[in-house]
């Protein structure tokens, strides 16, 4: 007898899929304490129907003393679409940026590729130590870059949002994707906690993240086809953008 395994999913998955999700959990098993963060239960592997087509969402989730959830999900609708979705939530403890990931394709070719360091704190930019990391990158140039909606202006300036045209071009994006992995971890296990006045402003930052994209029309549509409206506003706002808690976490 056989159990499920977990990468069943990406085995089926258009390769940069794959091969991005195999980059982020080696970075993460690379460089961080994992353990495992507890989805609820129902929500780990959910499928649904989309015009038809079989909807199949896999989620890992796991927290590290600097992050309070990181999350990597794998989709797939039928043969129609492909999609990684990945988001590392720091605790607000930490002036520590948003990482967040999304692949979107379909029929063989991946339309969407965005990834980027986002600024979470209210003077809205990224921290000194990350702004020369980042910029001493070499540049990395794509054939067709993409609009970012009006909700995107919570993204920086590193972020990349591009449909790859070629291999080469895809091989770019996986490999920037692993320095901005390699940048964040290093920085976030080196960062000291802050102060309760610039913990609340962290706060409010993360929420207008998560409240911006849950503004994402494109996302909620594919859920909302398959599962229905009050399911994928759940959802969005309990598994993919959940705001953090308002309380400060005590401890010692
Ligand atoms: C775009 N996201 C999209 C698109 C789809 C999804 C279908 C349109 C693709 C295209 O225009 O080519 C769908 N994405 C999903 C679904 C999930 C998902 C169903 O993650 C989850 C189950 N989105 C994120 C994160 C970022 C992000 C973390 O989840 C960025 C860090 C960005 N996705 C993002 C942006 C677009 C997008 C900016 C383009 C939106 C637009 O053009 O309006």
């Amino acid at each position: 007898m056989t159990t499920p395994s977990i990468p069943s999913l990406r085995e089926q998955q258009h390769p940069l899929i794959r091969k991005l999700a195999n980059t982020i959990e080696a970075a993460w098993q690379k460089h961080l304490d994992l353990s495992l963060y507890g989805l609820p239960e129902e929500l780990g592997y959910v499928e649904g129907k989309l015009e038809g087509e079989k909807l199949i969402i896999e989620n890992r989730c796991y927290q590290t003393p600097q992050f309070r959830k990181i999350h990597l999900e794998l989709a797939r609708v039928g043969n129609m679409l492909d999609i990684l979705h990945c988001v590392m939530f720091p605790r607000p403890e930490y002036d520590l940026p948003m990482f967040g990931c999304d692949l979107v394709g379909g029929r063989g070719q991946i339309s969407a590729a965005i990834a980027d360091l986002s600024p979470v704190s209210l003077r809205r930019s990224l921290p000194k130590s990350y702004l020369s990391q980042l910029s001493a990158l070499e540049p990395v140039n794509f054939a067709q870059t993409r609009e970012l909606p009006q909700w995107g202006d919570i993204f920086s300036d590193y972020c990349i949002f591009v449909r790859p045209t070629n291999l080469e071009e895809e091989t770019a994006f996986c490999d920037r994707v692993a320095s901005f992995l390699d940048i964040h971890c290093q920085n976030a296990i080196n960062s000291q906690p802050v102060t309760p006045e610039e913990m609340a402003e962290i706060i409010a930052a993360q929420k207008n993240y998560c409240t911006k994209q849950q503004q994402n029309d494109k996302t909620r549509r594919v859920l909302e086809k398959a599962f229905g409206s009050a399911w994928a506003e759940h959802y969005m706002t309990t598994v993919l953008f959940d705001l953090p808690e308002e309380t400060p976490v005590g401890g010692c």
